[in-house]
């Protein structure tokens, strides 16, 4: 099939679930499902066939979880399953003289990437690279990313199907209902991200019904460029009789999809749940019928995973992360001092940046190290789009690489060497670049001459393939001290662009004003004038209020900023920033650092507290409350899974500190009784439990910590291995307790000495005594109390 000629011009039809239909099967739950590609490879084609034969025109091959980490437990390797799986998919099409395509399906790698998780952004891209390699050596025609939560593993999975493959990729993520990914990742920096790696298809699958999917596909139809997949359940799975139960029938399924269709959807088919039946419908009614036009309204953005810029608006482009002309900047790239720089990072969101520039250009670092680096650790603190900045081309190259998002790119100018280094490497990661308006002759004194700089560096990034929506001119600011007459020029050329070229524009503001006094009033007229001729992004200094000022102001009287509320909330911001001296970070307490997730402070806050109140004080007084400010801003969506986690990590190095100071003065030497201790099952919260491990060590007590997600049976196993006298087991989550209650029977049934006590947020005493608990502590003061008790 020529899917060039058909993909985004004819609706395709792909497949509906295998998982769910080998369920039906008689597959067990906990067993491989990859497996059956060499085990029972007549079930699996028979399956392929059935779709095949409802109209399906792509069909996935069985290998969802084909990766070195989830196969690591049975008796066949990655090659073995991938090339069974393909065969598998191939002899099927064959056999129902079909001329469908076999798409190799890849999952999620079922480990959570850095700094969620542990796996490296290196680790997951082998990974994938492997199944890719092996998907193309058993002549797979597609490969298809599938039901990704993490924007970032997405990046990692497409970049290993586009570098070692030519196969077309199509990549879908799952989203929830709130429009979110688990990770928090949301649909604009989907498509700008996966467009800008050149994927052939994007969209949605799995998690709810196509109906629960309708308004968030709808968005990924308006904005994307690129066909667009719908890949649903049957509606939200439901347990009945213990079988988990998916209740959309095909038609119900079918009439969202339809009004869809109608939207501009390209490809369709089904997820967990569907079968067939469902295939046959959409095939009958949809297959072959032309893809409708959609009203794209597609946006160049930069953007992080869960927040972007549109940058056809007005945006401050924190210039502070640069050490030309700064001493202590330059101190702190030579002494690796991320601290310092952070610091810096932290102020200019604080005071209103919308994207943060990053240039770390010093001889005698290495800058390539310390971009990636640097990099990583603002993208787990702070949730803004970077600017890469750097004129040498393997910086941004690796920069590009690592970056977690859709990033701007500064700079590239006329020069044929530097478009011929640069320009591929925008393309490939599909960044926004900032071109400036000059060549190998220096800068035009002209603004036609810059004018025509710029022409020439938008024909030559079209040959590249890159769209001149990515590309942001600078004009270049000149000093109005020794060019007078060039600051007009720039404003010329800024025009000029903007109203023939139709480009975005930005400029260094603050060059303007070298050599002169008072050079706020110069930059602050300049900036609006800039303003006035179409500036899009403003480099310049955010903490500087009166700048800040002048662009709100604009907003206002250019009819931007409608009914003046952002003017109105900055000024009042101003005010009361006023009475709260001192810089951003400098005047955070230890609660604003955790609430933040600023992980290298908290260390230092923490031994300053310990100087004003006791170790237990501070985790009641700050850990705590900090953290119930951060889960509450979590339930009510302000912040995501990442800086869930990252607060999680800054209270770890407090705990730290606090652990260290506990056990100083403990008993440790006298034991004065053995307590298991445990978060139950499905439960990985465990910062609570450790307070509480640490805490009872203080008292003397040995503590055997079997850590978290901790299986009743191992439980059951260390309290009759120990012949302990109290166990204590933590659970925060509602769907916790559960496991928390078949723990407490499971231990009683064959330990009925054993005294167990509970803790954990979501627990009371009533709860306690439901799930036949003897004991319950509030706290790690409560449950140092009931060890007294126990071991009197
Ligand atoms: Co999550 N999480 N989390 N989380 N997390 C909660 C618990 C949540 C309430 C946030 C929210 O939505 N508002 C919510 C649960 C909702 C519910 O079921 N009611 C939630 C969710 C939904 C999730 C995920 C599902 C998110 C996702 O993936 N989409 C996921 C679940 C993963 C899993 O467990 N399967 C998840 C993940 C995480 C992180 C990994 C990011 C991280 C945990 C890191 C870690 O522990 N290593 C995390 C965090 C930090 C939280 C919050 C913000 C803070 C929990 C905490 O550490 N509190 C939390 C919201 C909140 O509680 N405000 C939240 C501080 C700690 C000292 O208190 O544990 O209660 P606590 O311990 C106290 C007492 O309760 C008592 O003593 C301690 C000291 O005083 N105590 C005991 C505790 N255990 C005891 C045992 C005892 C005695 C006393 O004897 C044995």
């Amino acid at each position: 099939m020529d899917l060039e000629n058909r993909l985004g011009k004819k609706v395709m039809i792909f497949d509906g679930a295998m998982g769910t239909v080998l369920q039906q099967r008689g597959l067990k739950a906990g067993s491989v499902p990859e497996k059956l590609n060499i085990d029972k490879k007549e079930v699996i084609i028979d399956i392929h066939k059935s779709y095949l034969k409802a109209g399906s025109e792509i069909l996935t091959t069985n290998t969802f979880g084909a990766n070195k980490l989830k196969l690591s437990e049975i008796d066949y390797s990655v090659e073995e399953i991938i090339s069974a799986a393909v065969e598998n998919a191939k002899k099927a099409v064959d056999q129902s003289s079909s001329k469908a395509l076999v798409a190799l399906g890849i999952g999620p790698l079922g480990e959570l990437l850095e700094p969620m998780g542990s796996l490296s952004f290196d680790e997951a891209y082998s990974l994938f690279q492997h199944q890719v390699l092996q998907g193309v050596k058993s002549g797979a025609d597609i490969i298809h990313i599938e039901t990704i939560a993490d924007l970032y593993e997405a990046k990692a999975a497409v970049l290993a199907a586009k570098e070692n493959s030519d196969l077309p990729v199509f990549c879908t993520l799952t989203f929830e209902e709130d429009g979110r990914t688990f990770t928090g990742a949301n649909i604009n920096s989907m498509i700008s991200v996966l467009e800008g790696l050149g994927v052939d298809a994007l969209g949605l699958n799995c998690s709810l019904g196509p109906e629960k999917l309708e308004a968030l596909t709808e968005e990924v139809l308006r904005y994307s460029n690129t066909p667009v997949i719908l890949q649903a359940n049957a509606g939200l799975p439901v347990v009945e009789e213990g079988k988990t139960v998916f209740k959309l029938s095909p038609e119900q399924y079918f009439k969202p999809i339809a009004r869809l269709y109608e939207q501009g959807l390209a490809v369709i088919g089904g997820c967990c749940g569907t079968n067939e039946d469902f295939i046959a419908l959409m095939a009958d009614s949809l297959k072959d019928k032309p893809v409708k036009e959609t009203k794209s309204e597609s946006r160049t953005i930069a953007c992080t995973p869960s927040s972007w810029k549109d940058l056809e608006r007005i945006n401050v482009v924190g210039e502070r992360i640069n050490p030309t002309g700064k001493n202590e900047f330059k101190k702190a790239l030579r002494n690796n001092d991320l601290d310092y720089i952070i610091r810096v990072a932290v102020e200019q969101v604080e005071a209103g940046a919308d994207i943060l520039d990053v240039n770390l250009g010093l001889p005698e670092i290495n800058e390539k190290e310390m971009m990636v680096k640097l990099i990583k650790e603002l993208q787990a603190i702070l949730d803004i789009p970077l600017q890469i900045d750097s004129s040498n081309a393997s910086v941004i190259a690796e920069g590009l690489r690592y970056y977690n998002g859709t990033a701007v790119v500064n700079s590239i100018n006329g020069e044929a060497e530097v478009l011929e280094k640069i320009l591929p490497l925008i393309k490939k990661y599909g960044a926004a670049v900032i071109a400036l308006t000059m060549d190998e002759n220096g800068i035009p004194e002209t603004a036609e001459g810059r004018f025509k700089i710029a022409q020439r560096i938008v024909k030559k990034a079209e040959e590249y393939g890159i769209k001149r929506e990515k590309i942001i001119i600078d004009c270049l600011t000149l000093t109005a001290s020794a060019q007078q007459k060039g600051v007009k020029e720039t404003l010329k050329a800024l025009q000029m662009v903007k109203e023939k070229l139709n480009l975005k524009t930005t400029l260094g503001v603050s060059n303007v004003s070298f050599g002169l006094p008072a050079r706020a009033v110069l930059n602050r007229n300049f900036l609006t004038l800039a303003l006035y001729q179409g500036l899009n992004l403003a480099i310049m200094d955010p903490n500087d209020k009166e700048m800040m000022a002048n662009i709100k102001a604009f907003k206002v009287l250019a009819n931007i900023d409608k009914g003046a509320g952002e003017y109105i909330e900055f000024m009042a911001d101003i005010d009361a920033e006023q009475e709260k001296a001192g810089s951003a970070l400098e005047s955070m307490d230890l609660a604003e650092v955790i609430v933040k997730g600023i992980k290298k402070e908290a260390a230092k806050l923490t031994k300053e507290l310990l100087k004003e109140k006791d170790a237990l004080e501070i985790v009641n007084k700050d850990l705590i409350p900090a953290l119930d400010i951060v889960g509450e801003r979590y339930e009510k969506g302000e912040i995501f899974l990442p800086q869930l986690v990252q607060s999680a990590e800054t209270v770890k190095e407090a705990f730290a500190v606090l652990k260290t100071e506990m056990l100083k003065n403990g008993g440790k030497d006298i034991s004065k009784g053995k307590i298991v201790l445990a978060t139950v099952k499905g439960d990985v919260h465990d910062i609570g439990k450790n307070i509480v491990k640490t805490v009872l060590e203080n008292y003397g007590y040995k503590i055997i910590d079997l850590g978290r997600n901790v299986a009743e049976e191992e439980v059951k196993k260390a309290v009759k291995a120990n012949n302990i006298k109290l166990l204590g087991l933590s659970a925060l989550m509602t769907t916790t307790v559960k496991n928390m209650e078949k723990t407490i029977q499971i231990v009683k049934e064959e330990n009925p000495d054993c005294k167990i006590m509970v803790g954990g947020a979501v627990l009371t005493p009533d709860y306690a005594e439901m799930i036949n608990a003897d004991y319950y502590a509030k706290d790690a003061r409560e449950a140092v109390e009931i060890a007294k008790k126990i071991f009197a």
